[in-house]
């Protein structure tokens, strides 16, 4: 006998997923155990929430969609944050909750509530399963999380039938539509026309070249035709950040726009490269007017945004729409007059990283010592602006954090998901102290699943951006100053490393013993309040 829950748990394991992550109830035991025995490492976090964010690191190192498994009622609820974040930093996460059976929701009430009506305005879809159409839903739901814009699929499965013999069982189809190249045209011909003719041209990268594969093709024009290239925070690494054609992340950086948004103006083509501006702030809406000049789109799925315009887009495969673009277009001269090196000058300038102490020493000093295939997570705040634009990624994927959403609580869980999934690569997680307290009881999580991650917290006492930003605008300090925490203590007090440090020489050590060591360290660097003024 095979029941629904197996077939649904067989059905993603065929497709490749490997790690699902959550918080049982009653109601799921029958999933989660199916999800098991199918060859699906299931692991215990201490909050829903959290247990997205492993999913969804698992996600970046291994390219498969991670599942979260939450139970009815407060399982879904508490993993609203999660699934949100999915929706708007274009993860394809498979969101798989119990519910009580049709016929008993008619006369129950206990914990019951409508768990799609909750979730749609955040899902790609969210399915029920059926009993005779478990693989027909699974493939729906697969199709729909990982094609066009990447995102979550919530399924709901009734108690009833997670545990009902299915009477006719089959393969899994995986999902065979491919990306869409350009087709050969006018409009094609159109923009190899402008490639050819331009002096100075700009490429701009964002977050679906990542979850395409694209990288190669975007660097490759790049250094072809000496273009170069602005990305969004999450799609730095793209052009490894050390090559002179490398301008750094954009997203949330007044400063850096500063340095940036000059270029765009004086730039006679735009190139955007999987670039959706879900991860920008507002001075990145409408950068440039496509009736005065040239912008050529290359997306994965039609945008509706409405934050900027293009005078051609191509919707599908991104790098097949590069190279389709190139084909034939002899590379030109560009930016005679040196302005993006200048830039990029400037931007080292005004992001140096070379003070005794403070935030970005703590960046200058874990990235010296994190070798080039190590993955770094960071959370929301100041230090994550400042972090953005301090830290150069060698590769693209080796710095994940929430650019849509913006969440708090996700570099912790991000790093988890990560290690667990490449567990020969160095991991290290940045956060502020807020955000640290805000998950506090992962790093148990941590301790169970015998991680060596290294987290580096910022000590400063505060919710530094709040505070920066209530500051700014005349308000008297309410609400943002936190208590002093001990987190080398409670580091500890959890079964981890616990170092606190105040000096450059002391964050080296910790984070190469760190790096070393068979359990999980946490490093308190305290910066003080007040750290990140006129950095950003
Ligand atoms: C879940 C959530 N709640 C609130 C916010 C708003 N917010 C953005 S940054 C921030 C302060 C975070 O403080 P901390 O983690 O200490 O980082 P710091 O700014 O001090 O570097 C807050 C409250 C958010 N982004 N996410
Ligand atoms: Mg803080």
């Amino acid at each position: 006998m095979t029941t629904a829950a197996e077939v649904l748990a067989r059905g993603l394991y065929d497709a490749g997923c490997r790690y699902a992550f959550g918080m049982p109830g009653g109601e799921v035991l029958a999933v989660m155990h199916a999800l098991a025995d199918a060859g699906i490492e299931f692991h215990l976090a201490r909050h829903e929430n959290a247990a997205g964010f492993m999913a969804e690191g698992t996600y970046h190192v291994t390219g498969m969609p991670g599942i979260l498994l939450a139970t009815l009622g407060p399982g879904v609820a508490n993993a609203v944050n999660v699934v949100t974040n999915a929706w708007q930093d274009r993860v394809p996460l498979i969101f798989l909750t119990g519910c009580v059976d049709a016929a008993d929701a008619a006369g129950y009430t206990h914990q019951v509530f409508d768990h799609g009506a909750l979730l749609r305005s955040v899902t790609k879809a969210s399915l029920t399963l059926a009993d005779g159409a478990v693989e027909t839903l699974v493939e729906k739901a697969l199709a729909i999380a990982t094609q066009g814009r990447p995102g979550p699929v919530h399924i709901d499965i009734p108690i009833g039938l997670a545990g009902k013999a299915q009477s006719k069982t089959r393969p899994i189809r995986l999902p065979t539509a491919a990306a869409m190249a350009p087709a050969a045209g006018p409009d094609l011909m159109r923009a190899r026309d402008l490639l050819a003719g331009a002096r100075r041209p700009l490429l701009i990268a964002g977050l679906e070249v990542t979850a395409q594969g694209a990288d190669a093709a975007v660097a490759d024009l790049a250094r072809d035709f000496a273009i170069p290239v602005i990305t969004t925070y999450k799609a730095k690494g793209i052009l490894p950040e050390d090559e002179p054609l490398a301008l750094g992340g954009a997203g949330l950086s007044p400063l850096a726009d500063t340095h940036l948004l000059p270029l765009i103006e004086a730039s006679d083509l735009v190139l955007l490269a999987g670039y959706d501006p879900i991860e920008m702030r507002h001075g990145w809406r409408h950068p440039w007017d496509p009736a005065q000049k040239p912008v050529i789109e290359f997306v994965a799925a039609p945008t509706t945004h409405g934050m900027h315009g293009a005078s051609l887009t191509f919707v599908g495969d991104i790098g097949a729409g590069l190279r389709a673009l190139r084909d034939g277009v002899a590379p030109g001269e560009s930016w005679s007059n040196g302005a993006p090196v200048a830039a990029r000058q400037a931007l080292r300038e005004a992001f140096a990283a070379d003070e005794a102490w403070g935030p970005a020493a703590v960046v200058d000093e874990v990235r010296r010592a994190l070798p080039t295939d190590g993955i770094a997570t960071v959370d929301s705040g100041a230090h994550r602006i400042l972090l953005s634009q301090v830290w150069p990624c060698p590769a693209p994927r080796t710095l994940l954090q929430s650019t849509g959403l913006c969440t708090m609580g996700c570099a912790l869980p991000l790093a988890m998901g990560a290690k667990l999934a490449a567990p020969q690569r160095p991991v290290v997680a940045f956060t502020g102290d807020a955000g640290l307290e805000m998950v506090l009881g992962e790093l148990a999580t941590l301790r169970d699943l015998r991680l060596n991650v290294v987290v580096v917290v910022f000590v400063d006492a505060s919710l530094a951006l709040i505070e920066l930003k209530q500051r700014q605008a005349g308000l008297r300090n309410l609400g943002v100053d936190l208590g002093e925490t001990d987190f080398a203590a409670v580091a500890r007090a959890l079964g981890g490393i616990g170092v606190a440090v105040t000096d450059r020489a002391a964050l080296r050590t910790a984070v190469s013993e760190g790096l070393a060591a068979d359990t999980f360290t946490v490093i308190a660097a305290a910066i003080g309040r007040r750290a990140y003024d006129n950095r950003f």
